[in-house]
């Protein structure tokens, strides 16, 4: 069964609410990538709510349970921030970040070929400097979709590889920068040392007037290892959002409440396949929904 199934059987079994019963939600909370202090804190909201509005049925309180989920996740509109800013000034950026394997590079196209769709002229930066064969992954990713890709050759400086693209962008080559950076390098400081110069490079280029977003790429599968590497990269380059992929592989997915309470960060995009199509804007309740079961 999966996790929203355990949830849901939950709600229905249980005969009455009892400390028992908000004991046992707790524990499931925190088996589904919860984490301890966020599972606490909504259980004894729930329990409160309970005592207040005096539902002794699990099944009533399921309502209540799926409303304090929604409350505990940070709104965003990845499409509306990127579209209804017509005061800001050409090219946005978006610098997807993560470790290596979460998907940036597959994720980085499936922006390209959202924005394409959407009326946007995107131009994909190929910042992966470092693995061999993350320049000819993008490249085949902007052949396949059409879609111009600005790159240096392997080992080059990635913070080049972004600039000219914003330079590309200006000269009237697009109006939206798509950069994939690096996963791995060969410590994680040197990799933590490259993206606060790429953040600094672009935020320098593109002046306040510009959009800059810095979204990070986590894999839902990973589980609360995803919060620890979100602490990081949000130290080295206050993010903006995170994209959840691999979200078809019946992953918790409760690292999202997480995000939102611990770290202030929303998720603004689930990735549910490997097809460009297979990104959805985050939507509070409907995931809320989704993890309740
Ligand atoms: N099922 C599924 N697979 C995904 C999804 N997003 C990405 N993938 C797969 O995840 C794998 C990892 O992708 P990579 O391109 O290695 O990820 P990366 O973050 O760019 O990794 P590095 O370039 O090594 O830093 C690929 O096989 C993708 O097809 C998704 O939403 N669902
Ligand atoms: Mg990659």
């Amino acid at each position: 069964m999966n996790f929203a199934g355990k949830i849901k059987e939950f709600f229905g079994r249980r005969h009455s609410v009892s400390d028992d019963f908000f004991d046992a939600l707790g524990d499931l909370l925190i088996e589904g990538d919860f984490g301890a202090a966020p599972a606490m804190m909504l259980v004894e909201n729930l329990e409160s709510l309970a005592r207040k509005e005096r539902i002794t049925e699990p099944a009533l309180l399921k309502q209540r349970f799926e409303e304090l989920l929604t409350e505990g996740l940070l709104d965003a509109s990845p499409d509306k921030q990127l579209e209804a800013l017509p005061e800001a000034k050409p090219p946005a950026v978006i610098l997807l970040l993560g470790v290596n394997g979460v998907g940036k590079t597959p994720t980085a196209a499936k922006l390209a070929c959202r924005y394409k769709s959407r009326g946007k002229r995107p131009i994909l930066a190929a910042a992966d400097t470092f693995r061999a064969g993350a320049i000819n992954q993008l490249k085949i990713h902007g052949e396949k979709l059409n879609v111009r890709v600005v790159a240096h050759q392997q080992g080059g400086d990635p913070a080049a590889v972004v600039y000219d693209a914003v330079e590309a962008a200006l000269s009237g080559g697009g109006d939206l920068v798509i950069a994939d950076t690096a996963g791995r390098m060969h410590t994680k400081s040197a990799l933590v040392e490259e993206l606060k110069k790429t953040d600094r490079v672009v935020e320098n280029k593109l002046g306040r007037a510009s959009l800059y977003i810095k979204w990070l790429v986590l894999d839902a599968t990973t589980g609360r290892n995803a919060l620890s590497q979100a602490e990081v990269f949000h130290q080295a380059a206050a993010l903006d959002g995170a994209i959840l992929t691999k979200y078809d592989s019946g992953a918790k997915g409760g690292i999202v409440f997480s995000l939102a309470s611990e770290l202030k960060i929303p998720t603004v995009f689930l990735c549910n396949g490997e097809g460009y199509d297979h990104i959805m804007p985050f939507e509070k309740s409907a995931f809320a929904k989704d993890f309740a079961g």
